[in-house]
């Protein structure tokens, strides 16, 4: 029996990394039915064991216990299903491109609130700076000193003018990265631009829609020369969160904590309910409109329960 990291999934084949070798593998059938609350059993990060076969491939018979994962309401038919993204992380950063696709801080809020629910430390990438408007440079600025403040990195990046660059290889080089977004932000691009010999295929994204066209199509696990790994995800649309009751969401917003004791009911949900210590500190600016809203968005979503598609 051998014990390895799962770098890539491609449906029926799992690659699993052994001592630097990649062993193309399958899981054993019974494996397939444990696991019927979650669309797939195995996810990339995961450690597994395995038995190499005659032909040189992989059967794996067990998935060791995971340290974290980082998983969403999976989205279609099989909504009541959960879906894991990946597994056994240490970091996971949210990517956004200043344009081509919009930037979209809703989605980085929900994202963070996955970060938070998982005890995964989060951060933001901004890429394509290159392409920003001056007004947007201010305010991506703006927000930058806001969620430094709440203790989420930000980085401004751009593979076209280099912006950054070494900035985020240092950050990614001592640790299991992922990266986060949707299609078209340059999750890929920045990968290539660190690490040459990585070669993720990009697509230019179509003018049309500015809609990203999907050029990654499955999670994998590369390692860097200048140190680290990181994970390479499909861009994602939407995320559906798990296991947040209503009342439980703002301990996932940092900076609402310190007035959460404060509010009448002990079950508030910071929406209707009268002497809310959380709407006076959006009154008196100490929590910012787009974080407020986020919350607020956030918060009608997880009441619709099954309904909810996570945007
Ligand atoms: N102007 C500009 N274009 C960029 C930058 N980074 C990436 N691009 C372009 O954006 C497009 C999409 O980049 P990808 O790296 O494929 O994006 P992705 O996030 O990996 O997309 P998926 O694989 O679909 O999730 C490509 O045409 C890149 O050349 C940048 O900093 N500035
Ligand atoms: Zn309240």
């Amino acid at each position: 029996m051998h014990t390895g990291t799962v770098i890539r999934s491609t449906g029926t084949w799992i690659d699993v990394s052994v001592k630097g070798k990649v062993i193309p593998s399958r899981i054993r059938g019974r494996m397939r039915l444990d696991h019927e609350n979650s669309t797939q059993p195995i996810a990339v990060g995961d450690r597994v064991g395995l038995v190499i076969q005659n032909d040189k491939t992989g059967l794996i018979t067990q998935v060791h216990r995971r340290y974290n994962c980082l998983q969403r309401r999976a989205a279609g038919r099989k909504v009541r299903k959960r879906q894991v993204l990946v597994a056994n992380v240490d970091f996971i950063w949210i990517v956004q491109a200043t344009q081509q696709p919009a930037l979209n801080w809703r989605l980085v809020d929900r994202l963070l609130v996955a970060c938070e629910t998982q005890d995964i430390p989060g951060g933001v990438v901004i890429n394509k700076m290159d392409l920003a408007a001056p007004d947007l440079s201010v305010s991506i600025r703006e927000l930058d000193e806001y969620y430094r403040q709440l203790g989420y990195p930000v980085v401004l990046t751009s593979v076209a003018e280099k912006l950054n660059l070494k900035t985020l290889s240092h950050l990614f080089s001592d640790k299991v990265n992922v990266l986060l977004g949707p299609s078209g932000v340059g999750k890929s691009s920045l990968l290539n631009a660190i690490d040459p010999e990585i070669n993720i295929p990009t697509k230019s994204i179509s003018n049309k829609t500015s809609k990203g066209r999907h050029t990654t199509a499955h999670t994998e696990l590369h390692s860097l020369i200048t140190g680290g790994s990181v994970m390479d995800t499909p861009g994602i649309r939407e995320f559906g969160l798990l296991d947040i009751k209503p009342w439980e969401l703002a301990h996932h917003f940092p900076e609402f904590r310190p007035h959460l004791t404060r509010c009448r009911f002990p079950a508030c949900t910071h929406d209707h309910e009268p002497d809310c210590a959380v709407k006076r500190a959006h009154m008196k600016e100490r929590i910012s409109d787009e974080r407020y809203e986020s919350y607020l968005n956030i918060l009608y979503t997880l009441r619709l329960g099954d309904a909810d598609i996570g945007r």
